[in-house]
């Protein structure tokens, strides 16, 4: 196998510390985003929507999509469980995964993506161009200072996104707010559980090993 990589940006470091959980080695291919290499045809014939991470299996099936590569990984090596083991868990942990993706994610993706620091024409990731929408900026803000106070109500009622373990939905909310701080879109102080859980998960060596 082989990982396409981009190891600053928020989706890779969502796999990346999936891995570094489960003690999952696979080489590496440096992609760099900065200087367009996502875009080149030989990239793109492996990643049909030019984004990282991709993984290359060893008979030269791809697969894109963050998620899509953790469910593959976690049926080829389930120890530790990221997606959960009962019918519950594993659904609650999808849920919990699609709102943080959702309400948080793309809510930063949308203020930093928008904003004047950004490339032009590059508002949405993937294979087209589209152009930025300034309002898109505050707007995003405000969705993320909704999804803090949504997510600090939930977490004051359990340790863990999905109950009392650890799993892929926590690394996913883990990486959305670590990315709003690159937005300068701090967690409010007021955000008591949701600061302790962030203290809690931040600690850990997978998070450690891919800060
Ligand atoms: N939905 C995809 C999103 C992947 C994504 O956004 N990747 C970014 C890096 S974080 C990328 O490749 N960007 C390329 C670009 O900006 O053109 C996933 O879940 O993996």
């Amino acid at each position: 196998m082989k990982l396409y990589d981009y190891s600053d940006a928020p989706n890779p470091r969502r796999l990346n510390i999936f891995l570094s959980e489960k003690s999952i080695c696979i080489p590496r291919v440096h992609v760099d985003l900065l200087k367009g290499e996502q875009f080149e045809a030989s990239f793109k014939a492996k990643s049909p929507n030019c984004d990282v991470p991709t993984l290359e299996l060893d008979d030269g099936t791809c697969i894109s999509q963050t998620n899509a590569i953790c469910r593959y990984l976690e049926t080829l090596h389930p120890e530790p469980p990221l997606y959960g083991t009962t019918p519950k868990e594993i659904g609650l942990i999808e849920m919990w995964n699609q709102i943080c993706f959702t309400n948080g994610f793309q809510a930063v993706a949308d203020l930093f993506r928008n904003g004047p620091d950004w490339f032009e024409e590059r508002a949405l990731i993937g294979p087209h161009n589209y152009a930025k929408i300034p309002e898109l900026v505050d707007r995003g803000r405000q969705r993320i200072m909704n999804f803090y106070a949504d997510i600090n109500h939930h977490l004051a009622a359990q340790c863990y996104f999905a109950g009392n373990h650890f799993s892929a939905a926590d690394i996913t909310a883990l990486v959305t707010v670590d990315f709003a701080q690159w937005a300068k879109v701090p967690i409010p102080k007021q955000c008591k559980s949701l600061l302790h859980w962030h203290a809690l998960v931040s600690e850990r060596p997978s998070v450690q090993a891919n800060s």
